[in-house]
């Protein structure tokens, strides 16, 4: 089920057996650019009319009411309510460290310069349906949001052909303190809130996953409203030695291959007793697993052990793939950390396990993939603010420095940005 590879010696074979091509076809796209320009020039009817395409119901109302989530609320299973609030305060938590402050500085001649941080007023979470359908991902979102003090916080899930949207995912909803969700889905949703109709509000960022529509329309929405990055399929990569536990490291790969066939999981090790151990306890666990499709196609299109030379070489091996999580199944994390450059979370050591920062932990799920995070970073309280450069200039420093500024205006052919200067110059 999973292939073996020497590195460096075929590391040819390995780059080609991890390389994931991002593209969308054409048709994807074309329906995608039809679908934005009908919503933008019809508003409500076209997001109505799309919606009873792909969602099979004709909705009345596009908002779940009130009474709706709090019934989910209160209907969910208390031991899991109480796990969904307490996992809420944990990232809450994180991500209040996360916050940027203002600041501002006094230069010379009472110059005083500065930076103030904004929140976006508007944003809309989108929630897929179906398989990847995440409670957990609602609180990833939302969190974020929440402490950057983001007003209007929007949600909106696709619901089934009955009009009904999943319990789970209000209820989680209600844990983040959102009221106001739709039950909106594809890339009418995207464009809806992207463009605003006469019911839906125009946003100024969406983030959350979604299927290859919502992604590409997401994608062509960017610059009209602000987006998080575009979620490929999850990976993680394992670097462990001899000490590591198999069975640990099999089903962590197992938690990876089951999101999606497209995922990916790579072992990472200079054991080959290791190694050995981890291919034989993958076999016994396969059948036990309720997603055993799913993993097994995933574990084997896009999974990998690796054999290195030493933790170093491991490292420049996870470095090249720079993955969504690194997972160090090593004696010394610690000491191995600084060689690692590229990856979206690192978890340290056998007991830092993905689920725990899927779900609990703290820090944001929603990680760079695809390579990506060599230059992309985890959705953060960051992407809901802005920024805005203040300026406060003396009489003193234009005197000073006047006449350098028009002379730099005069060089760029700019005739009335240096008279603007000059004439505050003859003011003085
Ligand atoms: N591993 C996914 C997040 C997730 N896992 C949600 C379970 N539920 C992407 O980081
Ligand atoms: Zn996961």
């Amino acid at each position: 089920m999973l292939r073996q590879y020497r590195f460096p010696e075929e590391r040819s074979a390995l780059e080609k057996q991890l390389s994931r091509s991002v593209t969308f076809d054409v048709s994807v796209q074309s329906a995608v650019e039809e679908i934005l320009q009908e919503v933008r020039q019809k508003g409500d009817i076209a997001v109505l009319d799309y919606t009873e395409r792909f969602q099979g119901v004709r909705l009345s109302d596009m908002v779940v009411p009130q009474g709706a989530i709090q019934e989910a609320y209160h209907n969910a299973d208390h031991s899991f309510l109480a796990v969904l609030e307490e996992a809420y305060r944990n990232i809450v938590r994180f991500h209040q460290y996360e916050a940027e402050k203002s600041f501002f500085y006094e230069a010379e001649g009472g110059v005083v310069l500065g930076q103030r941080v904004t929140p976006m007023q508007r944003a809309l979470l989108y929630v897929p349906g179906g398989q990847a359908s995440y409670p957990s991902s609602v609180l990833m979102n939302a969190a974020p949001a929440k402490v950057a003090g983001v007003k209007d916080i929007f949600m909106t899930t696709p619901c089934d052909a009955s009009g009904e949207v999943n319990p789970d995912i209000l209820a989680a909803a209600a844990v983040a303190g959102i009221t106001s969700v739709y039950k909106l889905g594809g890339a009418q949703a995207i464009a809806a809130f992207a463009y605003g109709t006469r019911s839906i509000p125009k946003v100024d960022i969406i983030t959350g996953p979604g299927n290859k529509y919502v992604a590409l329309a997401k994608k062509q929405v960017f610059g009209h409203v602000a987006i998080d990055s575009i979620a490929g399929p999850s990976e993680v990569v394992i670097i462990a030695d001899e000490m590591a536990n198999p069975e640990f490291i099999v089903l962590d790969m197992f938690a990876q291959a089951e999101h999606d066939p497209d995922a990916s999981a790579v072992l990472i090790t200079p054991s080959a007793s290791l190694a050995a151990a981890v291919r034989e306890c993958a076999e016994a666990r396969l059948p036990g697993m309720n997603r055993r499709e799913i993993i097994a196609s995933s574990m084997q299109h896009n999974g990998a052990i690796v054999l290195v030379g030493s933790l170093e070489e491991a490292c420049e091996v996870s470095d090249m793939i720079a993955p969504e999580h690194l997972e160090l199944h090593v004696e010394h994390p610690w000491e191995i950390l600084p060689d690692i450059h590229h990856a979206g979370a690192i978890f340290m050591g056998g007991y830092s396990c993905e689920t725990v920062g899927d779900y609990f932990a703290g820090p944001n799920h929603t990680l760079p993939t695809n390579g990506t995070a060599r230059f992309f970073s985890p959705l953060s309280v960051r992407d809901f603010v802005k920024h805005t450069s203040i300026i406060s200039y003396s009489k003193k420093q234009m005197h000073r420095c006047g006449e350098k500024i028009a002379s730099f205006a005069d060089h760029e052919g700019l005739q009335a940005h240096a008279e603007a200067v000059r004439a505050r110059l003859r003011a003085l």
